[in-house]
């Protein structure tokens, strides 16, 4: 997969094909990333690329001139949908993020200040993202997230021990709990379950726990999903647990 990303600060992106599960598929050539700085094409002595908001307020907005130069000589090189992420967009998730596999060129486009010339958006974007409902200091941090999502759900960009099948999210269930050695930290022990080797109870407890910290933190991802009748067993024997150990303080 192709990412183009428009931003002032093109060394803030660059890290993500330098570190982790993002910079091995870089290095494989399963995604590829190229930055357009549209600094590079302001043409003022001072290279301007922003300017204050018509009627008035604080902040500076981004200029459209250099933004729309940079986001055509990405588009003429590698075409593919324009992306600003912004809060105002849809709002990302696993199921979006799927959705977007089937492109294979994304022009990701990083506002800064308060920013960008509405114009730009009207003339080039073809889809608004959010990654949260909170305010980043610019877009980059939200490309980066999206092309961490991305890279993970492209095939073989995850050894077999980091199987995108057992993440959280790929059922639309919180993740389980997961321990390692020592068999005690600080006196706590870890689950008898887990030690004894019996590979159907151990994912039997494991789904019951993702269950129930999905009821417990998250239980409007559990409206958004039908649960099987055995789901149902899990979770209602986890909720008589949770309830009689509550009895005891
Ligand atoms: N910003 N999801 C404002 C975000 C954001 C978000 C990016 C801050 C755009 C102009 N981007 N700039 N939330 O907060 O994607």
């Amino acid at each position: 997969m192709q990412f183009d990303v428009v931003t002032l600060f093109p060394e803030l992106v660059d890290a993500v094909v330098r570190c982790g599960i993002t910079g091995r598929a870089a290095e494989r050539g399963l995604i590829s990333l190229e930055l357009w700085n549209p600094r590079d094409y302001a043409v003022d002595v001072h290279r301007t690329v922003d300017g204050r908001p018509y009627g008035g307020g604080p902040g500076m907005v981004m200029t459209g001139e250099c933004l729309l130069q940079a986001i055509r000589a990405a588009r003429q090189k590698n075409p593919g949908k324009v992306v600003y992420l912004s809060p105002q967009g849809l709002p990302l998730s696993q199921s979006l993020a799927h959705d977007l596999l089937i492109e294979n060129s994304l022009i990701l486009l990083c506002g800064r200040y308060e920013g960008i010339d509405e114009r730009v958006i009207k003339l080039e974007v073809d889809m608004e993202c959010s990654i949260g409902d909170y305010v980043l200091s610019g877009g980059e941090l939200g490309a980066m997230v999206l092309i961490d999502v991305l890279t993970r759900l492209l095939p073989g960009a995850l050894g077999h021990h980091e199987s995108a099948a057992q993440d959280s999210f790929f059922d639309g269930l919180l993740d389980c709990p997961h321990y390692t050695r020592p068999d005690i930290l600080e006196g706590y022990e870890v689950p008898m379950v887990l030690k004894s080797g019996n590979h159907a109870e151990i994912a039997r407890w494991r789904k019951k726990q993702a269950l129930g910290k999905t009821w417990r933190c998250r239980p409007e991802l559990l409206q958004a999903r039908q649960l099987t009748s055995s789901e149902r067993v899990l979770l209602d024997e986890y909720i008589n647990e949770f309830e009689s150990s509550k009895k005891l303080y």
